[in-house]
């Protein structure tokens, strides 16, 4: 594809990122499905090691595959570059590593999902990197958190699972006034509803585990920013060794040509759940940014195209109402992941929050009894119809 800026994102979600396959004409490209690559001769050999010449060496650097799912998600997120990790986790490391090292300190919102939580909490303090969670949309809590070793500020929004939305141009300005870059999660949203670089971050991360699949069918990660951050954010994953198989790339290659479409059904079908949760006699509370009454609408409006397709509520009667819902849905599945085809229904505080502490769980706005449901892509009848028929057990 010549210039991406002609296009428009549903053009560039079906062809950029692949051409047709330059030996068979092929339209889908073929999976290389090889760990090595072989040289042409020893010098050719010592080029490519060397940075000399372009070309593939080995599958755990690079992979024609990987190549394609990086350029096609960078170009999506308008982004110069990206590269591909086997998961989300392994990318939200690969990024934070680009920045931080030993003795330098980090600034996360306190909202996150519950592994990035630990991952900064426990393995990144083990690698003497310390973390600040604070609440990113109180500009002074960010300024006071800043320490002379502070190299990055972490956001996640929507965030998982309270659909909590952090405002990415106020902290970018935050950010950009004290040279600190600003990385964003923005495996909620996905570039089809929100794009964090064009409002002032650095660099984006996704659990392409979600939305980016679609399909519940791959576990992966992707880092998108400038050429020179993702090219140490790539030697990360090389050294770590964070790689993702050319199968899985492809996976996600097929996956992103619908991402438009099933963005735009998740949305609205979320949106149809949460009107209905918010009129319901046996809801307490209900959150979903795309609610008038939703206290981070305004903010979502400015920076989001639709409010994806999360919803999460407080049944009356806590948590033991809350099991009752999750052990009778039908259609909905009771499983974690989020972004796939199918509604899944999980509960955060004993599942993807289980490692925050009831004070953290406290400090997060993560209740006891928050049931969270990934809305998928059926019939909206039939969801509204199953979640109806639980809250008739209450
Ligand atoms: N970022 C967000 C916002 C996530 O929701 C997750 C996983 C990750 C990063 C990590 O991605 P992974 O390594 O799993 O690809 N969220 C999950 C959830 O809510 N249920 O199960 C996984």
């Amino acid at each position: 594809m010549e210039d991406p800026n002609m296009y428009d994102f549903e053009t560039l979600a079906v062809h950029a990122g692949t051409e047709p396959d330059p030996l068979t004409g092929a339209l889908t490209p073929p999976i290389y499905q090889t760990s090595t690559f072989v040289f042409k001769n020893a010098d050719h050999g010592a080029r490519l090691f060397k940075g000399e010449e372009e070309g593939y060496i080995y599958s755990r650097i690079r992979n024609p595959n990987t190549d394609m799912l990086a350029k096609k998600m960078a170009t999506l997120e308008g982004a110069e570059d990206g590269v591909v990790c086997s998961s989300g986790l392994g990318a939200t490391l690969c990024a934070v590593l680009s920045f931080a090292k030993s003795g330098d300190h980090i600034i996360s919102d306190s909202v996150i999902y519950g592994g990035t939580f630990s991952q900064f909490s426990e393995e990144l303090k083990q690698l003497g990197i310390e973390t600040s969670f604070i609440d990113t949309s109180n500009q002074d809590e960010i300024a006071a958190a800043i320490k002379p070793n502070t190299k990055l500020i972490w956001a996640e929004t929507p965030a998982n699972p309270t659909l909590k939305v952090v405002d990415i141009k106020a902290v970018s300005e935050v950010a950009k006034s004290k040279n600190l870059p600003l990385i964003v999660d923005n495996t909620f949203a996905t570039p089809a509803l929100q794009r964090p670089l064009s409002l002032g971050a650095t660099m984006v991360i996704h659990s392409a585990t979600k939305y980016t699949s679609g399909h519940g069918d791959v576990v992966a990660g992707i880092v998108v920013g400038s050429k020179d951050d993702i090219h140490h954010t790539s030697e990360k994953m090389g050294h770590l060794g964070l790689n993702l198989g050319p199968f899985e790339s492809w996976l996600l290659l097929r996956g992103l040509k619908t991402l438009h479409i099933r963005m735009q059904r998740h949305s609205e079908n979320a949106l149809e759940l949460a009107k209905f949760l918010k009129g319901h006699p046996k809801i307490e509370v209900i959150r979903y940014p795309g609610l008038e009454s939703d206290p981070y609408h305004e903010v979502a409006k400015k920076q989001m195209s639709a409010f994806g397709g999360i919803v999460s509520f407080d049944v009356k009667g806590g948590i033991d109402a809350g099991k009752t819902i999750m052990n009778n849905v039908k259609l909905c599945k009771l499983a974690v992941s989020l972004g796939d085809c199918d509604s899944l229904i999980q509960h955060p505080a004993s599942m993807t929050h289980s490692t925050y502490t009831p004070e953290e769980l406290k400090m997060a706005n993560i209740s006891e009894g928050l049931v969270r449901i990934s809305v998928g892509i059926e019939s909206v009848n039939d969801i509204i119809n199953d979640i109806d028929q639980v809250l008739a057990l209450i």
